[in-house]
């Protein structure tokens, strides 16, 4: 999956993960032998624990590029036991950063895990157990085994990574109306900003700092009529503004495209957030309090946009 324009392009917030933990290593099969004592008792240690494979949630981590270039993650396996009672090394564990709102998806698409909050961890492969040595395996009835048990596979698998932004107000708005150029003004956040559409691909945090009170905001791909069916970025958009309790319309009030004016893009996105409700069931978008900015106003054909004087003049009009 790779990021790239036009129609065809694809978030990189959505990856395949393979992972593969370690395996645990052997036991072992020793008997203790000293000078004058031939027959000293089984002294073959267990071998060591596999590695797991963790995912963490780290601020560091702003997405999931990095496991898109290299898919394929292992945890080390466990060291083999040896005799003297030295027990094999654990296989040490892959802690893999992952942004704040990673949803982990089993390959058939069912929800494991939703990491929120800082340091959230999720093992998405467990280590396999190492296997007991002969000490360990020494009873009443046999007290010296000649044998010992190998150690466990470690898990493997797929796992769908998903990037749900967390943040509190979501930019909407049509593609190029200049919800980047906002949280790049709003904010500390640099997103790229550029005047052809869908520029932005993957979302953009910022925090924003106004008086006491922090908040973030999240500016997100641009949408346009269809998207719930699929067109754009289609429903790529959804999850990134799932979770915000606000939503703010970001209209261009400049836009040379005919047909389209501040108040048709309004009921256009409104339209599809209705859309969205149906697929999102009990957590509907549209109950969400909106906040409405009118952008490019500097440009004149923007400033004096000759209908623009609130919903009402639109049937005048
Ligand atoms: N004149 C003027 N131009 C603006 C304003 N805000 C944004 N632009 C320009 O509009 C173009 C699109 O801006 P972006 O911020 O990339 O728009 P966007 O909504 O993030 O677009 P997508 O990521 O494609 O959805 C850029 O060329 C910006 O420089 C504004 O207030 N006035
Ligand atoms: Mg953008």
């Amino acid at each position: 999956m790779a990021a790239g324009a036009g129609s065809g392009a694809q978030f990189v917030d959505r990856v395949v993960l393979h992972v593969v933990a370690g395996a645990g290593g052997n036991g072992c099969a020793s008997i203790h032998r000293e000078k004058f004592k031939p027959l000293g008792g089984p002294d073959g240690a267990n071998g060591g624990r596999g590695g797991d494979v963790i995912l963490e949630v780290d601020s560091n981590a702003a997405s999931l590029l990095e496991y898109h270039r290299r898919p394929h993650r292992k945890a080390r396996n466990g060291k083999q036991g040896q005799g003297g009672h030295r027990t094999g090394a654990d296989g040490g564990d892959v802690v893999l950063p992952v942004p704040d709102g990673t949803v982990v998806k089993s390959a058939d698409g069912e929800v494991l895990a939703d990491l929120v909050g800082e340091g959230t961890r999720y093992v998405v492969a467990k280590g396999g157990r190492g296997g007991l040595g002969n000490a360990a395996l020494a009873s009443a009835k046999r007290k010296a085994p000649g044998f010992a048990l190998l150690g466990e596979p470690g898990d493997e698998g797929d796992v769908v990574l998903e990037l749900k932004s967390v943040a509190d107000v979501a930019l909407v708005g049509f593609p190029s109306a200049g919800k980047s150029s906002l949280i790049a003004a709003l904010s500390a956040a640099k997103p790229k900003i550029a005047d052809y559409p869908f520029t932005t691909l993957v979302p953009n945090l910022g925090v924003v700092g106004a008086g006491d009170t922090t908040f973030t905001v999240a500016d997100v791909p641009g949408l346009i009529e269809g998207a719930s069916e699929g067109r754009g970025l289609g429903l790529e958009f959804l999850r990134h503004i799932e979770r915000s309790s606000t939503l703010a319309h970001v209209l261009d009030c400049a836009t040379p495209e005919p047909g389209r004016d501040p108040l048709s893009d309004f009921e256009v996105i409104e339209r599809e957030l209705q859309a969205y409700d149906r697929i999102l069931g009990d957590r509907p978008l549209s109950d969400r309090p909106r906040l409405v900015v009118l952008n490019k106003v500097d440009v004149p054909t923007g400033a004096s946009w000759p209908r623009w004087s609130g919903p009402s003049s639109r049937s005048a009009g």
